[in-house]
């Protein structure tokens, strides 16, 4: 075996050299990898005794991508492009024996091969578009002359990976691999050698793209399709223009177009945002003082205490990891209402064509309801989900330490309430945590992990495994009221509240929101939510606009009615004048002077105390680091992925001015907008969120 590089070796198995990347953890195509297959397969090439070419890849997948990391700075040579050509020009057929996921570049590799194999549970894909880019080395031009230009611009302009028996009849590979890659890739391209294939060049194969010639519909409508999904991002509708390129221009023009949209992506700042946000995802996981290696507890049984939405949600996930739940309710009606609600929740997926009705059973057969706690006794976690009330969440946090077995782990969903207070109830505060899901429980990604003052580290390692195998993200945060989202998400609560009643009404505040890119507006959230959440009428007073319309029964949608009303069965938000008139009188008998409000203001009112909080939460240590507040913000309250999450989001528009905004606002509205003393100091050294 040869060394090409650190990370790429060539070794000739008879007439058949293999070349293996090792590039750890991914095997992304950084400057060693990319040298390292233009080197080898040149000397391959050069190679009397070598016939056919493999490219094989060592650990969990074949090449996943460009090398992410690299981006943004300098291009070291030699560019994909160059490798690329170098692969599709060789004389001898080069073939890539794929496992895991050739993503990306990886892709772009795999297509400049004459032919390629692969093992059945290999997953294809160009997932650029999620980083805010387009697929940059031809893979626009490519996958369209392979797969057609319409499913390729499903796979490029939407990234969503396929798997390998879709791949084999869409021809992006030749055949599946059944027992050693490595064997079965020498075997196949013995195969061609003997059978003489010629070797096929993607880039002359013209059939697919040509016939798509003069059918402008094909992207008209596929633009039509993606609309809503992809409001505000600029990449995907740069990957249809390089798909249509792949219709309308020569290969060669076209991987030119392709290089020139890649290039302004990647100077933009919604790539950067997107890549940042990759990163940070993955950032959150580590976690300073617990290292990899800390024991772990395991989790094989499941208890939810409650089983309304929030716990039914719950429940859900653990069922979709195979992890099976008694679910808890006082009484059977709840019970029965509770379960029936998960059942309908997996029939509406079965009928979508997600699962079978077979799938549904059985996941059904993994609830076990009970009435008592008692059940409780062989879980490895409970987890409660009953409404906030902290008296009721103490007593129930000391019946469990006395049923529950040691070493299981006890949480508490609570969005708001004193953990340390909680786990106190108990005489092991080192088992107790806050596993804070967002509604609907079982879509949202988000899963703020509280820790406790006594919680240990080993669970919070095995709270940390956890998500990830029921397929959340989490974020560790210490205790405060609220934690970090909620306690951020209060400060927008209160300045649009107030907003509406200095003079920009509802639908104003909503449209700036929405175009600044969060999914709706903030009342038209409310409304979604409902009012009444934590409202009753035993004790509303009608001293805020939501108390007033909760009295007269606008609970929100759930009522045809909240700060907009609601025609029956309907979503769409229609303002109503008897809403103005009540924000007019409100403000009258708050002695308000309504006044004309500008877009600019209600960004500045509700964004910056977003930021300021997040800045007091860094400061705290409640959050780890800026971007964990982020990831919060990106999975659990709809901030738009391509402005990165209001620390990164500030850092672009700049802390002076957000601080002298600030100042500004202390002064005219009082004490809330008091700067952070960590944004000051930040500013005053000239330094970012991105470097506390
Ligand atoms: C591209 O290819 C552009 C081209 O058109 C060429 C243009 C010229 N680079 O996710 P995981 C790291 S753009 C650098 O936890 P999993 C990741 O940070 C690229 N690093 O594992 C993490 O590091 P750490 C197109 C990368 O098993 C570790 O690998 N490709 C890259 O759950 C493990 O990652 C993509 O967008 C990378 N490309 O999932 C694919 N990828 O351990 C992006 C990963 O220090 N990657 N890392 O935290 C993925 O989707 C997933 O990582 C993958 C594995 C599915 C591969």
């Amino acid at each position: 075996m040869v060394a090409i590089t650190d990370v790429v070796s060539l070794e000739n198995h008879g007439e058949i050299a293999v070349i293996t990347v090792d590039n750890p953890p991914v095997n992304a195509l950084g400057v060693k990898v990319r040298k390292g297959l233009a080197d080898g397969i040149t000397a391959a090439i050069k190679d009397d005794s070598v016939k056919g070419i493999v490219i094989l890849c060592k650990g969990r997948t074949f090449i996943a991508g460009a090398d992410i990391t690299e981006f943004g700075k300098p291009a070291k040579e030699p560019g994909l492009n160059i490798v690329l050509d170098t692969i599709e020009n060789s004389t001898k057929p080069v073939i890539p024996a794929i496992h895991g996921t050739a993503l990306g570049g990886g892709l772009e590799v795999s297509m400049a091969c004459h032919f390629r194999v692969a093992v059945a549970s290999a997953k294809f894909g160009q997932p650029e578009v999620k980083i805010g880019l387009i697929p940059g080395a031809a893979g626009t031009q490519r996958l369209p002359r392979i797969v057609g230009p319409e499913k390729a611009l499903k796979m490029i302009a939407i990234g969503d990976p396929i798997d390998a028996k879709e791949s084999l009849a869409d021809g992006l590979i030749d055949e599946i691999i059944e027992g050693d890659l490595e064997a079965g890739a020498i075997e196949f391209a013995k195969k061609v050698l003997a059978e003489g294939r010629p070797l096929k060049k993607v880039s002359e194969m013209n059939e697919k793209v040509e016939a798509a010639t003069g059918n402008a519909e094909i992207f008209d409508n596929f633009r039509k399709s993606i609309a809503r999904k992809t409001r505000g991002f600029e990449a995907p509708e740069a990957c249809v223009k390089a798909v249509e390129a792949s219709v309308n221009m020569s290969f060669a023009d076209g991987v030119k177009y392709e290089r020139k949209l890649f290039e302004e992506l990647m100077a933009g700042t919604q790539s950067a945002a997107q890549r940042y946000a990759f990163f940070a995802e993955r950032q959150a996981n580590k976690i300073p003082d617990i290292p990899k290696d800390t024991p772990q507890f395991e989790i094989n049984k499941a208890a939810v205490l409650g089983a309304g939405t929030m716990g039914g949600g719950i429940a859900m996930n653990f069922i979709n990891a195979g992890i099976p739940v008694t679910l808890l309710e006082v009484t059977q009606e709840a019970l029965d209402r509770g379960i029936g609600i998960i059942r309908k929740n997996y029939e509406i997926s079965a009928a979508r064509g997600r699962f079978t009705q077979e799938q549904v059973e059985e996941r059904m057969s993994m609830i076990t309801g009970t009435l008592s706690m008692d059940d409780f006794s062989e879980a490895d976690i409970v987890i409660e989900a009953v409404f906030e009330n902290m008296d009721l969440k103490k007593e129930i946090f000391s019946k469990l330490d006395n049923i529950c077995k040691k070493d299981a782990i006890l949480a508490s969903n609570t969005s708001f309430l004193n953990i340390n207070e909680i786990a106190d109830q108990t005489t092991r505060p080192e088992s107790v945590l806050g596993l804070h899901f967002f509604s609907p429980a079982n879509v949202m990604r988000l899963l703020e992990m509280v820790r406790g003052d006594k919680t240990s580290k080993s669970v919070i390692a095995t709270s940390m495994s956890l998500a990830k195998r029921i397929n959340k993200i989490a974020v560790l945060v210490g205790v405060c009221h609220g934690f970090v989202g909620n306690r951020m998400f209060s400060q927008r609560t209160r300045e649009t509240d107030s907003l509406a009643l200095e003079g920009a009404m509802p639908p104003q505040v909503d449209k700036v929101l929405y175009d600044f890119g969060f999914p709706m507006g903030p009342f038209v959230l409310r409304d979604l939510i409902g009012l009444d959440i934590g409202w009753s009428k035993e004790t509303s007073t009608g001293s805020t606009i939501r108390e007033i319309l909760c009295e007269k029964d606008r609970r929100g949608q759930k009522t045809g009615a909240g700060y907009y009303t609601y025609k029956k069965g309907s979503r769409e938000p229609i303002w109503d004048s008897e809403v103005e008139k009540l924000i007019i009188e409100f403000s009258e008998k708050k002695n308000i002077n309504r006044r004309e409000i500008s877009d600019e203001e209600i960004i500045e009112r509700s964004i910056y105390p977003i930021v300021n909080e997040g800045a007091k939460i860094l400061e705290e240590g409640i959050a780890t680091r800026a971007s964990d507040i982020d990831v919060i913000w990106l999975n659990g309250y709809g901030w738009p992925i391509y402005l990165g999450g209001p620390m990164f989001w500030a850092d672009l528009i700049g802390l002076d001015k957000i601080l002298e905004t600030l100042k500004k606002f202390n002064n005219q509205f009082g004490d809330e907008w008091k700067p952070a003393p960590l944004l000051e100091k930040l500013v005053k050294e000239g330094k970012q969120f991105k470097d506390f």
